[in-house]
């Protein structure tokens, strides 16, 4: 092992690495030069990849995770050492805990001066740092492991239940040279990275003979069956079993949300009335309020805590996390829900007709009150008039993928706007993390090449809003609409002792976000009305242009922290 120049018959750490992947089928790279590696990311260029170079390592890492969960392959970022990786951690984090398969990749510094704490540049010792927020993490210190290192990051992220891994590089790695030929032989091209987990017949039967008892069943739909990519088989579970589904909110057209077996506009009512609850890729985490209480029931409704629950996922220790799981179903949604399907006949008998026009019923009575707010236009614009324009340019381009977040510009979103087609909805997921928004928009118009619409509130947006130069630099169909209320919830708020600071949730009025995207060479439109907007929105998706229309809000619109006020704790100050 030398440091010599490379000569014909050797390669060296850069060329592994870039071949390591390339042989693993991955051809996108999010990431943000600077030393190690910026000779890598110029390298993974000339050797016909493609290197997409952020303004900060989160919106790359963001990007990749985003990039994982819409492919199924792992999503790679590529920062530099101690702060390039500690911005990329959030995202690594993010995708862990959403279960979204990502590989962080980030140089370091010298071995041997980090372990002495004698001070390099840009010490830290990332691996310990990484290890608790991510499923796995690996350090590369000799050129040969290379191709043992990235297919034991690879086959970390996507199997089982997929998540986040760091992978260490130290600059020393890169330059380290080997005999070309032993290079190629040691590189691993992982077979099977995702390997189908079978359920026990047992664990079906369980199942089917619970679902068969039921009288008021209900699917949840999670965003494990979006990642699944098991949409056929998905589709027919609900279809032959002609049990009303209702989807988390990246789950979201895996049906088309306009489906009749869709109780997305009764959510309210099928929760706490179902009997048996069949979760497909959803955790019963706090968006499903743990199983428990009056979301489901709670004391003195009268079918309280009456649920029984048959879950469907990959990770065997996630049944009874939060409530009693009568019949868990341990393996791959694709497997599961085949296994279903077979085991179900040709004369499934379908749930009870009480139960299933009880649903349409509430259902209908909901979407026609829906119907109502949004055929109004006030002025200035509020969230479901705008919102309404979206809804129209969505299913009139339902290829178009969507990137949403804020609080209230999120949580009108979800309801407003109807999807068609399975992981076109892409959103602030299990954390409800701000600033996932131009990270993720910018991998969707890269992995899909469709055009994405990114619905944003002002303050969301101003976490990666510097990703708009990005967005202009490759050139992306990229429509922001920024759903400007001047501030976080509203934009209405005071300063309540008097003084001259403005409260901590509002912003600069009238700010005219439209301009940064001009600054770039975008276009950038300010929309008052809702016909600007609708005109905005359609020139941008005919032009494919980079987009960002300045969409205002009536700054009172917003409730605190949008539908889940509830948790925010009250003080006793202020219950007073
Ligand atoms: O059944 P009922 O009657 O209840 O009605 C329901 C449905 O039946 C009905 N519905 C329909 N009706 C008719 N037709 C149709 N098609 C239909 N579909 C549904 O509508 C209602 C609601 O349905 P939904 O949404 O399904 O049901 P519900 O009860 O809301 O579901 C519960 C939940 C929990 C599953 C759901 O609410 C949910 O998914 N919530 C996610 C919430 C979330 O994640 N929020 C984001 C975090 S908020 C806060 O943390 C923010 N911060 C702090 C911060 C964060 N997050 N991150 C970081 C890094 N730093 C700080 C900040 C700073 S948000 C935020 C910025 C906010 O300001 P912005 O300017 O960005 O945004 P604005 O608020 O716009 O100003
Ligand atoms: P949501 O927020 O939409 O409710 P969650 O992120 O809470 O969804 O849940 C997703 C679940 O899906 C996780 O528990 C994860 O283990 C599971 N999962 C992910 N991919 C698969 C798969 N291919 N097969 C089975 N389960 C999966
Ligand atoms: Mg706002």
């Amino acid at each position: 092992m030398t440091n010599d120049t490379q000569t014909a018959e050797q390669t060296d750490g850069f060329h592994l690495v870039i071949d390591a992947l390339k042989l693993n089928g991955i051809s996108n790279i999010y990431g943000l030069p600077g030393i190690p590696i910026t000779d890598l990311t110029r390298m993974l260029q000339a050797e016909g990849m493609r290197v997409i170079s952020f303004r900060h390592e989160q919106n790359a890492g963001n990007a990749a995770a985003i990039a994982g969960f819409m492919t199924g392959k792992p999503g790679i970022c590529l920062t530099v050492s101690a702060p390039g990786f500690l911005n990329g951690l959030t995202a690594l984090a993010n995708a862990t805990t959403n279960c979204f398969p990502m590989i962080l990749i980030s140089g370091s510094s010298e071995r041997e001066i980090v372990d002495l704490q004698q001070g390099d540049y840009e010490e830290m010792d990332q691996l310990a740092i990484a290890k608790p927020l991510c499923k796995a993490a690996f350090r590369v210190l000799n050129a040969e492991d290379i191709g043992v290192g990235i297919a034991r990051a690879i086959r970390s992220a996507v199997s089982g239940r997929p998540g986040g891994v760091y992978l260490d590089l130290p600059a020393k790695l890169f330059g380290q040279a080997m005999d070309a030929a032993a290079g190629k032989a040691s590189l691993i091209k992982v077979v099977d990275p995702a390997p189908r987990q079978i359920p026990a017949p047992d664990a079906i039967k369980r199942a089917l003979d619970l679902l068969k008892s039921a009288k008021k069943p209900l699917i949840l739909l999670g965003k494990g069956a979006a990642y699944a990519q098991a949409d056929a088989d998905i589709r027919l579970l609900v279809e032959k079993s002609g049990i009303p589904y209702l989807p988390m909110s990246m789950a979201k057209g895996l049906l088309p949300d306009t489906h009749e077996q869709s109780a997305s506009a009764a959510r309210s009512f099928v929760l706490p009335e179902a009997d048996v609850v069949v979760l497909v890729g959803a955790r019963l985490n706090w968006l499903l309020s743990h199983g428990k209480g009056k979301t489901w029931g709670g004391k003195g409704h009268k079918n309280a805590g009456g649920q029984k629950f048959i879950q469907i996922d990959i990770s065997p220790t996630e049944a009874d996390s939060n409530v009693a799981i009568d019949a868990p179903l341990v393996g791959d949604i694709g497997s599961c829900v085949a296994a279903l399907l077979a085991g179900m006949g040709s004369n499934w008998a379908k749930p009870p007709a009480e139960w299933t026009s009880a649903v349409t019923e509430r259902k209908n009575k909901n979407v026609a009150k829906m119907a109502e707010t949004l055929a109004k236009d006030p002025s200035p614009m509020n969230y479901h008039s705008s919102l309404n324009v979206v809804r129209d340019i969505v299913k009139a381009n339902p290829d178009a993928i969507l990137v949403n977040e804020g609080a209230n510009a999120l949580d009108f979103t979800r309801s407003i706007v109807d999807m068609y087609k399975p992981r076109k909805r892409l959103d602030v997921g299990t954390w409800g993390v701000m600033g996932i928004g131009m990270g993720f928009a910018v991998a969707a118009a890269v992995e899909s090449g469709q055009p994405v619409i990114a619905i944003e509130g002002d303050s969301a947006f101003g976490f990666s809003g510097m990703e708009v130069e990005t967005i202009c630099r490759y050139n992306l169909p990229v429509c922001i609409v920024i759903m400007n209320n001047n501030g976080v919830y509203r934009g209405d708020e005071v300063n309540v002792t008097g003084g001259k600071d403005p409260s901590p949730l509002v912003f600069v009025k009238g700010a005219r976000y439209d301009m940064l995207m001009q600054a770039f060479g975008g276009v950038g439109v300010q929309a008052n009305t809702t016909a600007e907007l609708r005109k905005a929105m359609e020139e941008a998706i005919k032009s494919r242009r980079p987009t960002l229309i300045n969409a205002i809000i009536d700054e009172g619109a917003g409730t605190e922290s949008g539908r889940i006020t509830s948790l925010n704790p009250t003080s006793a100050a202020k219950k007073k």
